[in-house]
């Protein structure tokens, strides 16, 4: 035995004994509890796609706006652990939450512990870290969606200290972890020592309708939410005005996504043609009485730009094309028109 084993050895006993360090220290092997996992309620199983989105989508870890709290705790140990920001895995009170087990009421696996929030989130990638040498080994990541939980994330035979998980984008107020079984040293245990949650905006041009107040022949307006941003010049790759080939084609130009229904929105993201870039224009938002301008762009030379705005409700975002590139400045382009 070298001097590592020892030491994991040593650590290993230290952290037995520092376990359950209430004086109630209960030996694994006598815990004959039949495991019986129940189902939660209503649980409905999305698609777990393993969709990784541009990391410039992400606004950053915001497990430290939730409230934790957990179905049970063990004494010394704190649902607060989870999103302190720190993550050390060590195992014990100091750096994560367990199950209550027998020690407090309802502490029996399946045990959750969960992050609220104030409003509404979009939910999509989890970073969970447990407690190492005592690895959760079977959890479903779940979020609070109206009435139902809906299951985003169905771990089973963890053996990983952290594991990454992205998900398809899930609105909800509750994000929570749904511990099932312990690792099989001690699996009447559930820890969780960080939860870094993540949400990634859905692009709501993707299920809108686009419309245009002319266009030219070849071009044409459904290419702005194809969701290709090749930003390529040509009718295959991106609407532009009509000009004077069609009636009303002279700018300024609308361009036009409708949602169907209210959409909370804070950030557009605008594809132009390569060497044709759209120089000046205006970015609008319905709100079912009137267009509110949310951007005011003049001088662009970009090929794409991120507009990022106070969030407003509507149920249609327009671009006002007002002049294209001064090679070509009767001539607006759009190639992608990203909506979040
Ligand atoms: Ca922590
Ligand atoms: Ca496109």
């Amino acid at each position: 035995m070298n001097t590592k084993q020892l030491l994991s050895l040593a650590v290993g006993a230290l952290i037995s004994t520092s376990l359950l360090a209430t004086g109630k220290q209960e030996a694994i092997n006598d815990v004959t509890d039949k495991m019986e996992l129940q189902s939660a309620d209503e649980v409905q199983v999305t698609a777990s796609k393993e969709r990784q989105l541009p990391e410039t989508l992400s606004s950053g870890n915001i497990a430290s706006q939730g409230y934790a709290s957990a179905q049970s705790t063990f004494p010394g140990y704190s649902a607060s652990n989870i999103n302190d920001g720190d993550r050390n895995t060590t195992v014990g009170g100091n750096y994560s939450w367990a199950n209550g087990h027998t020690y407090t009421a309802d502490g029996r696996l399946p045990n959750w512990v969960q992050l609220s929030y104030r409003s509404e989130r979009s939910f999509s990638k989890v970073v969970l870290y447990t407690s190492r040498g005592y690895e959760l080994r079977d959890y479903d990541i779940q979020v609070r969606s109206g009435q139902n939980w809906i299951t985003v994330v169905q771990q089973r035979g963890n053996t990983s200290v952290s594991r990454v998980h992205t998900f398809t984008p899930t609105n909800g107020t509750i994000i929570r972890v749904l511990a099932l079984r312990g690792p099989n040293n001690q699996y009447i245990y559930g820890r969780v020592n960080e939860l870094e949650v993540y949400e990634d905006a859905q692009n709501l041009a993707l299920n809108a309708t686009a419309t245009a107040q002319s266009t030219f022949s070849g071009y044409s307006p459904s290419r702005v939410n194809d969701g290709n941003r090749n930003t390529r010049v040509g009718g295959a790759y991106s609407w532009a005005n009509g000009h004077k080939y069609t009636p009303d084609g002279r700018l300024p130009q609308w361009l036009q996504l409708s949602f169907g229904r209210l959409e909370r929105i804070s950030k557009v993201v605008l594809y132009t043609s390569l060497g044709y870039e759209i120089k000046d224009y205006d970015i609008q938002v319905w709100n079912g009485n009137r267009w509110t301008t949310v951007v005011t762009q003049r001088g662009n030379t970009s090929v794409q730009r991120t507009h990022t705005f106070a969030p407003i409700y509507g149920s249609k975002l327009r671009v006002i094309g007002r002049r294209g590139p001064d090679n070509q400045y009767i001539y607006v382009r759009v190639n992608e028109l990203e909506v979040y």
